[in-house]
């Protein structure tokens, strides 16, 4: 019924995001179509993990690809497939990613959008057959279009994403984003070949009871930390950590909880990069309620200096992060 709501779950991704670029203060269109570009890839990435254990036996059962290639790893095959499907659009200049050591400049200067993504995150628990996902931020750039990008327009602040997402392999795939408008979470139904809306305007609990950080590294942390997750155990938490931030994250956010990984002696800023893990999913945070900080600041207000920087994160319900922040900043 086009009189009533413009959307309900059960709508496709596909018409959501033209609903929905009217939120857009500039809206263009091109935003549109770069979140299309990315269902796209999110798609093709979505049948290359659900074959990857066939990978191996690929040959016993006659399926060697035709260039008779042996077989990528994943996570090179998820950075291959955003690539191209970021710079085949046209709306996007420059792109950043987990993958690549330095800013991919696609020689389009005339594109709007910056790009930082982590093609395939939790990559550990690729082989094993456990959640994975795809993380990514996108920026308008600050110099003039027509002129070469520049630092500035990479190094911009987590609070200027216009957009933000993350896809989730999970038992289901998902694609959950913001705009800056709330968050709305999508699931896929590959016999279709479609995102439906499932999850529309998600909003974290304030509270939780759910803690997630990696408790093999408990010797080196600080003492806010070890009080923080002491106090969950006396509570009586329960500890839920998959080592796929994605996966995490995503649980936290729909049940409550918090998510930590602090610094360690092995990454004493940290292990989670800023760029493409941190601030999208802090923004997501935010537009659902949540919170994420670096133990002492908004994750979106740290200024990036690296393009691979890495930041301590602390995410997700309110509550439980500003206890956390302030047990934190109690103990330095
Ligand atoms: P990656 O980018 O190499 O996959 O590392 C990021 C992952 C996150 O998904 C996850 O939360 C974290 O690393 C787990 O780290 P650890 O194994 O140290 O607990
Ligand atoms: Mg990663």
């Amino acid at each position: 019924d086009h009189r009533g709501l413009a959307y309900s779950v059960g709508t496709t991704l596909d018409r959501f995001i033209k609903l929905k670029q009217s939120d857009f203060p500039f809206a263009s269109g091109e935003l549109s179509q770069l979140l299309r570009d990315i269902a796209l890839a999110a798609k093709i990435v979505n049948r290359e993990t659900t074959r990857a254990g066939l990978s191996n036996i690929g040959g016993a059962i006659g399926q060697v690809n035709v260039q008779g290639e042996e077989q990528q790893k994943l996570d090179v095959i998820a950075n291959i497939r955003f690539m191209r499907a970021l710079s085949k659009g046209g709306e996007v200049c420059a792109i950043v990613s987990e993958e690549e050591d330095s800013v991919i400049d696609l020689q389009n200067s005339f594109g709007k959008y910056v790009v930082a993504i982590d093609p395939l995150d939790g990559s550990s628990n690729i082989d094993v057959n456990i959640s994975i996902g795809t993380i990514f931020s996108i920026y308008r750039r600050i110099t003039p279009a027509g002129s070469p990008i520049q630092l500035e327009d990479i190094m911009q602040a987590g609070t200027e994403q216009v957009a933000a997402g993350y896809v989730l392999y999970g038992s289901s795939t998902m694609l959950v984003y913001t705009t800056g408008c709330g968050v709305n979470g999508f699931t896929y139904e590959p016999s279709l070949g479609e995102f439906f809306l499932s999850h529309p305007d998600i909003k974290a609990p304030k509270n939780g009871e759910i803690y997630s950080v990696n408790e093999g590294t408990q010797r080196e942390w600080e003492q806010g930390i070890l009080a923080y997750v002491d106090q969950c155990k006396d509570r009586g938490y329960s500890a839920r950590y998959i080592g796929s931030l994605v996966a995490d994250f995503h649980r936290n956010l729909l049940k409550g909880g918090i998510y930590l990984y602090p610094a360690t002696k092995k990454n004493p800023s940290g292990k989670l990069r800023l760029l493409y893990e941190a601030n999208a999913l802090a923004l997501i945070a935010e537009q659902a309620g949540a919170l994420a900080t670096d133990g002492t600041q908004r994750i979106l207000e740290i200024l990036p200096t690296d393009l691979h920087q890495r930041t301590p994160l602390f995410i997700g319900s309110a509550d439980m992060v500003k206890e956390a922040e302030s047990m934190i900043s109690a103990s330095v």
